[in-house]
């Protein structure tokens, strides 16, 4: 037998009955669909054998094209699609057809039944804009949070918007008609002050508060049921520090943050020492909590460094136990010069790189995925 297969046999074994029945540890919504139920006990089965490898808006552009059906820079680079796949809701709240992003919202829920169907898993993040002004969510302004609270003056307001955020989430359905199951990356970054709902833009309190307004109004009130909720910091430098604006226990599914390399190739030493250290941090959290560790957001911008993968990021993360890691968006090359891309397309420098990572032991993309039957 050739390695590969031996390989490939070893860790079917390692993830043979990945899901299961667990019936005392739900997800923090008792009511979750099915699919819901095993897509959480997959994930923290996963914890210490696997890694599943996202990417942002992976199968609707890339670097150099647009809306290919069936393209994916990860796949043109690996043979293999991502195995977990982000998308955005910004700007569903004020009904506009596609998102901050120009990705329109109905081809967004073909590109997740697809993923879905191929037992690839949803994250989704909204940059809602600023409720209490109206401008983008980079745009903070005093009072915002409070503003949406119960009793507050745009509270109806808000409402109307999770009511726009549940229709979107409830019309995911797999071909038999089950609901698509979706990690809701609610209030991410959230120790930054970058966003409205920020560290600096809204007390601890405050902010508890809104998380548990807004589950309780979509789990609860409109009874949506195919989320898992994920609290996802930007980078912390402790345990209390990550905890500070933490909504609970009973409100949290998966525990993550977000982290990028956004210097020169001097500082990959230091950015790999972050990272693991903040993942080590957040393992301990995890594991203390009995929630599911991810890294929710990374990235190094353009890639410059050819073998950033296997000798930077790989280093950092293989031997942590965290379920996933999500890539930023191929958003390519603007006509300014500017660019923004965080996995290889073909012919970019790292890309061989990228094959030896997808080819590491913890890695999992959608091949090793769909054989994991994730929502079985
Ligand atoms: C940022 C950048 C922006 C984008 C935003 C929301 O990190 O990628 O170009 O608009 O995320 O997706």
């Amino acid at each position: 037998m050739y390695k590969k297969e031996i390989r490939a046999i070893f860790f079917l074994f390692l993830l043979s009955g990945l899901t299961g029945t667990a019936q005392n540890d739900p997800p923090i919504d008792k009511k979750a669909t099915q699919e819901t139920i095993n897509l959480y006990h997959s994930l923290k089965k996963l914890l210490g054998k696997g890694i599943l490898f996202g990417h942002q808006d992976d199968l609707a552009y890339g670097v150099g094209w647009k809306y290919i059906p069936g393209k994916s820079d990860i796949k043109d680079v690996t043979g293999d699609y991502p195995s977990l796949y982000g998308w955005e809701l910004g700007r569903i709240e004020i009904d506009q057809p596609f998102n901050l992003d120009s990705v329109p919202f109905d081809k967004m829920k073909n590109f997740i039944k697809e993923a879905y169907e191929r037992g690839g898993v949803i994250t989704i993040s909204w940059h809602a804009n600023n409720p209490l002004t109206g401008n983008s969510a980079w745009q903070p302004a005093p009072g915002t949070v409070a503003s949406i609270l119960p009793g507050g003056e745009k509270n109806g307001l808000y409402k109307n918007w999770l009511d726009r955020i549940a229709d979107f989430m409830e019309s995911l359905k797999g071909k038999n008609g089950e609901s698509i199951p979706v990690i809701f990356r609610l209030f991410h970054e959230l120790n930054g002050s970058w966003f409205w709902w920020g560290r600096k833009n809204c007390t601890a309190d405050e902010l508890k508060q809104l998380w548990h307004f807004t589950v309780a109004y979509l789990r609860d009130q409109k009874k949506v049921h195919n989320l898992l909720y994920a609290y996802n910091t930007d980078r912390f430098t402790s345990e209390e520090d990550y905890l500070e604006r933490y909504p609970g226990d009973e409100w949290v599914d998966i525990t993550g943050f977000d982290i990028y390399q956004a210097h020169s190739v001097v500082k990959n030493e230091a950015f790999l020492q972050d990272l693991d250290h903040s993942l080590n941090i957040l393992e301990n959290i995890a594991a203390k909590k009995d929630k599911i560790a991810a890294l929710t957001e990374f990235g190094y911008n353009g890639l410059p460094d050819s073998s950033w993968w296997t000798t930077v990021f790989l280093p950092a993360i293989q031997h942590h136990k965290i379920a996933y890691v999500l890539a930023w968006r191929n958003a390519g090359y603007k006509a300014s010069g500017q660019y923004e891309f965080y996995v290889p397309y073909k012919g970019q420098s790292s890309a061989p790189d990228f094959i030896l990572f997808h080819d590491s032991a913890p890695m999992i993309f959608q091949k090793k995925a769909s054989e994991l039957a994730i929502y079985k």
